[in-house]
């Protein structure tokens, strides 16, 4: 079980409503990333794959990476979003091997899943430092409510306002499973390594985080930041932002600018008699 101490917050949650993820840089320790490396270099750990379906409480206690997805601020992160005692999904190790020129093609990889007050969660764990000539991960802010099969969007080479994760041995990235993202062409020598964990929720997602800070008076301005990338769609973010922030809150009358209540607005009284 989380402790609230580590829970994130409500401003936190509003920008994982806005962007579809949350990034957390050098959560883990150094000794725990040099074990992790140890562990994929030699191989010892599954390349993916395994448990599927099964409570994630219950596995990986033999690897580096049980204890690092059990680190307390990784487990208020996890607990924040999909709640206590999540599903095992699936794993993979992904490798961008030296001199790899070519990227990869941009993808959302929650083919066939339309579920919207449900979601996933992906943990992207960078074990090694990743400068932006070893790649990273490309990651588009904002696409999660964009639904894709998968590589409906592999026809696009670059966006307005992509993010490439730059970032120091024992980053997390945790993200949305519709997020659109891409790994990136590696031009060093080393092999670049991360590590991708994707957990289900067995509760209800509504207000599993630390809400001390729900009435917060910049939650609005938080939840209505747009991204470049959408030009005038912008409004089709707001209309979706609102009902997941509803869905989260269980708050079914929160609005921003009435863009949701104008759509709910049918008026259902006659006037008779005049
Ligand atoms: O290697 C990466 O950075 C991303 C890989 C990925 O997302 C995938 O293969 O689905
Ligand atoms: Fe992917």
């Amino acid at each position: 079980m989380a402790e609230k101490k580590h829970l994130l917050t409500t401003r936190q949650m509003a920008e994982f409503a806005c962007d579809g993820f949350l990034r957390f840089d050098e959560v883990v320790p150094p000794e725990l990333n040099a074990l992790a490396m140890k562990q994929i270099e030699d191989k010892s750990f599954p390349r993916g794959g395994g448990y599927t379906g099964e409570p994630f409480d219950n596995i990986w206690h033999e690897w580096a990476f049980g204890t690092i997805f059990r680190l307390p601020a990784v487990q208020g992160i996890i607990h924040s979003l999909v709640g206590p005692n999540p599903r095992y999904d699936h794993h993979a190790v992904h490798v961008v091997g030296p001199q790899s020129h070519i990227g990869q093609i941009w993808h959302a990889d929650a083919i066939i899943d339309t579920r919207f007050e449900h979601f996933d969660v992906q943990l992207f764990y960078y074990p090694h430092d990743t400068p932006r000539e070893m790649g990273g991960t490309m990651f588009l802010p904002g696409s999660q409510f964009r639904r894709v099969n998968e590589s409906d969007v592999a026809r696009y080479h670059n966006f307005t306002g992509q993010m490439p994760v730059v970032c120091k041995a024992g980053t997390i990235l945790v993200g949305h499973h519709n997020l659109w993202h891409c790994a990136q062409p590696n031009g060093t020598d080393q092999t670049r390594y991360m590590v991708k964990l994707r957990l289900n929720p067995t509760v209800r997602q509504v207000r599993l985080w630390n809400t001390d800070d729900i009435n917060a008076p910049d939650i609005t301005n938080l939840l209505g930041k747009s991204h470049g990338w959408y030009g005038s769609e912008h409004r089709i973010e707001s209309v979706q932002r609102v009902k997941f922030w509803r869905s989260l809150t269980g708050n079914d009358v929160f609005d921003m600018a009435l863009w949701v209540g104008r759509i709910e607005n049918e008026p259902q009284t006659v006037l008779v008699g005049r």
